[in-house]
């Protein structure tokens, strides 16, 4: 994601204000500059960033403020005002069990309205919803058998009609059908631009569906095209939330951050790539943290909850009370099925930046690896998965010998244990179940420390982020 380059672009430039003995208008102008070509290349639109130049200018060249607190102090800057660009606070729908809710979905071809409607029925039927999808997309050949695969593929209802042309007809069929689910999601036509037609036909569907929210679908790769196409859909049919997908890849993604936000048209969701659990809910606070390197504990909880059932998500909570080996193992294959390991660092605080510093290999849990702890594991006594940190040499060499691999993939998955459990056990990634309240987890910490800022500036900057750093 572009926008996510701009972490490293921003922090760069500020050390550069960090390191300098004077700070003089030449090298806030070269570093104004450069944050400027970064934004811009995001597609953020030229006026914000104008805004955004004259109050890093204003607080670099502040004479009162000491060189070593300009960096906290800019990043702060940023932080809040790209959160303010973004749209300030999380806007959600109102989803719960027991009570329905119909979304119809809209958008032009081919900007990911279909594929949205499955990772969402993924994404809510994991948190136990009883959802289903219903298809009426007339226009576009093998648009219901698309949507049938999907919800298959996220183990949902759908409802279609392949030989019906008429999307009233499909509906009126079905309404009876459909009263039982908690969350329907209807899939509309698009056409190349927003023509009369389409208008007409949203508007038809609009009032007889009478759905509780409408949600415009809009691929970031538009760019600057997504002002025109956000505003014509405010304007032509009620649009509760926007869907921005294609946020992976080269997308510039800001253009259409912007756009929706400038059209009072709040983002919900984000898509980042093609897969059902691709999909993110926006939190304008969390997106800005993660592309500063602050990480994003709330959006990584969500990937996991999304890759695993609620009957796995059960089984982690109970780990939080006493976090063994069997439960790191647990652990990491949840997490495999989200992603490398390596991605999966991005989100949690202070390994953005730390990633690099880190062993390669310890963030590369590959499947043959896994596949070893586990002999491992099962050579192990319960005394010694319940605690690992007792296993010594001639236990370790017991273990190897047992499972039949090396002292060495022992150790390493000892260390990982150890490093892992202040992330994930109790006190750490757990914790960020509640919105409020997240630690960060003391290995974490560690990390955080080496990148050279104060224990009291990062202090200031965790209450800053919303977040509790224990031992500080
Ligand atoms: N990389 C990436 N591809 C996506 C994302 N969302 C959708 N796509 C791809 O975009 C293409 C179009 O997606 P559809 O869901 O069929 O789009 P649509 O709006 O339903 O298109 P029409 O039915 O033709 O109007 C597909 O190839 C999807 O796999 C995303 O977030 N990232
Ligand atoms: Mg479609």
């Amino acid at each position: 994601m572009v926008l996510e380059k701009l972490g490293g672009i921003f922090k760069n430039a500020l050390n550069k204000i960090t390191n300098a003995i004077f700070v003089d208008k030449k090298l806030v102008e070269e570093v104004v500059k450069e944050i400027q070509t970064a934004l811009l290349s995001a597609d953020v639109d030229r006026q914000l960033v104008l805004q955004l130049s004259e109050k890093i200018r204003e607080l670099a060249l502040n004479e009162k403020i000491k060189n070593v607190e300009k960096k906290e102090q800019l990043i702060a800057l940023i932080h809040d005002e790209l959160v303010k660009i973004l749209g300030g606070e999380k806007k959600e729908l109102q989803i719960v069990k027991g009570k329905q809710a119909r979304i119809m979905f809209v958008g032009l071809y081919g900007n990911g309205k279909t594929t949205a409607i499955g990772k969402l029925a993924n994404y809510y039927s994991k948190r136990g919803l009883k959802c289903c999808v219903v298809g009426l997309d007339v226009h576009r050949p093998a648009a219901p058998e698309q949507l049938e695969q999907l919800a298959e593929r996220a183990k949902i209802t759908a409802f279609i009609d392949k030989k019906e042309k008429n999307p009233e007809k499909i509906w009126k069929n079905i309404e009876e059908k459909i009263s039982k689910f908690d969350l329907i999601l209807v899939d509309t036509a698009g056409r190349d631009v927003l023509s009369d037609e389409l208008i007409i036909e949203l508007k038809k569907l609009n009032s007889l569906i009478n759905p509780q929210y409408s949600i415009l679908v809009m691929a970031a790769d538009i760019g600057q095209a997504a002002r025109k196409q956000v505003e014509g859909f405010v304007k032509a049919i009620k649009i509760d939330g926007v869907i921005i997908t294609r946020m992976d890849g080269t997308a510039k993604g800001g253009g259409a951050l912007v756009a929706c936000q400038e059209a009072k048209a709040p983002v919900l969701y984000i898509g980042t790539g093609e897969k059902l659990q691709d999909i993110e809910t926006f939190n304008p606070e969390a997106f800005v943290s993660r592309i500063l390197g602050m990480g994003d504990l709330a959006t990584l909880m969500e990937k996991v909850r999304t890759a695993v059932s609620e009957q796995e998500i059960k089984k982690t909570k109970r780990i939080s009370e006493k976090f063994t080996l069997l439960d790191l193992y647990e652990q990491l294959e949840s997490m495999s099925k989200i992603g490398p390991l390596g991605k999966i660092a991005e989100l949690i605080p202070g390994f953005g930046g730390m990633k690099a510093k880190l062993p390669e290999n310890m963030l590369q849990v590959q499947e043959e690896k896994l596949k070893h702890w586990r002999y491992a594991i099962q050579s192990m006594t319960k005394a010694e998965i319940d605690e690992p940190e007792k296993i010594h040499d001639t236990r370790i060499s017991r273990i190897a010998k047992g499972a039949g691999i090396s002292a060495s993939e022992v150790r390493e998955l000892i260390k990982q244990y150890k490093l892992l459990k202040d992330l994930i056990g109790p006190g750490g990634m757990n914790t960020a179940e509640g919105e409020e309240g997240q630690e960060i987890g003391e290995a974490n910490l560690n990390q955080i420390k080496g990148m050279g800022i104060s224990q009291k500036k990062l202090q200031k900057l965790a209450k800053r982020f919303g977040r509790r750093i224990p031992g500080l």
